[in-house]
């Protein structure tokens, strides 16, 4: 990446797993960025629902892009991905292929994670830690669903015997998914029956710029 760029600025909360998949992308593109860190909550200052927050993001939710370079803001994590791709990858090195299946196939996985698989894996966490009720009916909803993501994750996964989602080479597309599945434990699920899943996990997690991207918004591997 030439050296006249200024550091792009990546809005962020040290736990979700929304920011992290933005920073994945970044390091494998040696883009420079900052990470400012947000509260959850309603602090003006401080807080993804403040009003100094709703300035750059209406929605009130990490992540958000800021590039000094283009003066573009983008947020929704499908959005700051694409972004970056189209700015910063000029090579294609974290994109689709060549022909129109394999556009057709990226968007596909990218769209499947971003409304089906983060969605139901996110409604799970929340039935399972966070709802002020007991609701066992929303969490088995919610557990199923995320189970039935899991057989197709697993299912493409036979593609390319667990080394990647697309079968050709790792992409933006597993760093959207390389998050929520690595929260399986946290969501109360078990990969016992999802083998190459687990070996993908694995894989995923020995990549420089999966490491790099964790130390950056979580201070650890
Ligand atoms: N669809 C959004 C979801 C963003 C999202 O839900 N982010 C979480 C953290 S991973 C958040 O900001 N939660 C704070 C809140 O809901 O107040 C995306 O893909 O960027």
């Amino acid at each position: 990446m030439a050296a006249h760029f200024k550091p792009l600025v990546l809005h962020a909360h040290a736990t979700g797993p929304n920011p992290v998949k933005i920073a994945m992308a970044l390091e494998a593109l040696n883009v420079p960025f900052e990470v400012k860190q947000w509260e959850f909550g309603d602090d003006p200052k401080k807080g993804v629902k403040g009003a100094e927050y709703l300035k750059i993001n209406e929605n009130g939710r990490v992540p958000t892009v800021e590039d000094p370079n283009t003066g573009i803001v983008a947020w929704e994590s499908g959005a700051c991905m694409n972004y970056i791709r189209r700015v910063y990858d000029t090579g294609n090195r974290i994109g689709p292929g060549e022909s129109g299946q394999d556009l057709v196939d990226f968007e596909k996985w990218e769209y499947f994670l971003l409304s089906t698989l983060g969605p139901m894996c996110g409604q799970t966490n929340w039935f399972r830690h966070f709802n002020a009720q007991k609701n066992d009916d929303a969490l088995q909803r919610y557990t199923a669903q995320t189970y039935r993501c899991y057989d197709v994750l697993e299912g493409q996964l036979k593609k390319s015997g667990g080394e990647s989602i697309l079968p050709s080479r790792v992409t933006a597309v597993d760093y959207h998914f390389e998050p929520w599945v690595r929260m399986y434990s946290f969501a109360g699920l078990s990969l016992d029956n999802y083998p190459l899943i687990k070996k993908w996990l694995g894989l995923m997690a020995t990549r420089e710029e999966v490491q790099e991207a964790y130390i950056k918004i979580q201070g650890k591997k």
